[in-house]
């Protein structure tokens, strides 16, 4: 059966290779992100295997969130999908040296615009019995590391709003799943390191990371298990990392 699939951040990254993922088994799709071209190009390129539709949008605008919703062609005011995968890192000082302003962005971003999102389409998934939200989150909400500071603070809410969402939504055919990655090449870490190649770069140097692709494979396969199963979460790493031991400072004794 043909879905309707609504991504946030398709212009790069996670978000971009769903759009394909999701276009390629004939669902439609409405496309969300702030560079218009990206989108365009995206949409041009997915046309023929189905409908597209591209909203060009900062999601953090509450206003105009809620103003795109309601105006979505008639073909796609009912989402059957929305993945939640708008979000960012921004710097990775520790938490006395970071900009507040990077913070702020950070939770407008990654909590409030996805929660506003949540809001604004679950009233009608709930009318119709039916839907599939998909939050992405982060190994970084699981697990604390020196300068994830308000990043991974962010990603453990949406962990935990997805689960409240669970229990809200008991006894409706409505299911919602926290996708968990590591670490992943995309523009994650340009981002993060504000258009710094060379730092960007390095955080992949010898490395096999997670691709776009693997994740969107993974989320497409999370929205195709069958109707009664719910994947409440799912973790990934590329085989590259894992957990080392917890620190211990020596010098303060
Ligand atoms: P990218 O930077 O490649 O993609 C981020 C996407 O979010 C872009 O399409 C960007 O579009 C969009 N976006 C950011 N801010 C806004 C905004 N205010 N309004 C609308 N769209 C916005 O990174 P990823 O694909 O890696 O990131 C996707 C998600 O995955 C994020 O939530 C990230 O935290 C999470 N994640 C990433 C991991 C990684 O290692 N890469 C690991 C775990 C989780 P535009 O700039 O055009 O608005
Ligand atoms: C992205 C993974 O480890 O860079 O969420 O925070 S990490």
């Amino acid at each position: 059966m043909t879905r309707t699939v609504l991504i946030t951040g398709a212009s790069s990254g996670f978000g971009e290779a769903c759009a394909r993922k999701f276009a390629a088994s004939g669902d439609h799709l409405v496309l969300l992100a702030r560079r218009a071209e990206r989108l365009q190009l995206l949409a041009d390129e997915l046309a023929s295997a189905g409908r597209v539709h591209t909203v060009s949008i900062d999601i953090t605008d509450a206003a105009a969130l809620t103003q795109a919703l309601a105006a979505l062609p008639d073909w796609c005011q009912a989402p059957d999908i929305l993945i939640n995968n708008a979000g960012l890192a921004l710097g990775l000082e520790a938490a006395h040296e970071a900009d507040m302003q990077d913070w702020v962005t950070m939770i407008n971003t990654n909590i409030t615009a996805l929660v506003h999102m949540t809001r604004l389409l679950l009233p009608g998934m709930v009318a119709r019995n039916r839907g599939h939200i998909i939050n992405i989150g982060s190994t970084a909400g699981n697990w604390p590391y020196p300068g994830g500071n308000v990043y991974g603070a962010t990603k453990a809410f949406v962990q935990h709003f997805s689960r409240e969402l669970r229990a809200d939504l008991l006894g409706r055919n409505i299911r919602v799943s926290n996708i968990e990655p590591g670490m992943a090449e995309t523009e994650f870490s340009l981002v993060r390191f504000k258009q710094d190649q060379g730092r960007a770069g390095t955080v992949y140097d010898g490395t096999q990371p997670l691709t776009a692709t693997d994740i969107a494979e993974i989320i497409h396969w999370v929205c195709s298990v069958p109707p009664h199963v719910n994947i409440n979460a799912l973790e990934v790493m590329p085989v590259c990392q894992a957990w080392g031991p917890l620190k211990v400072d020596r010098s303060m004794a």
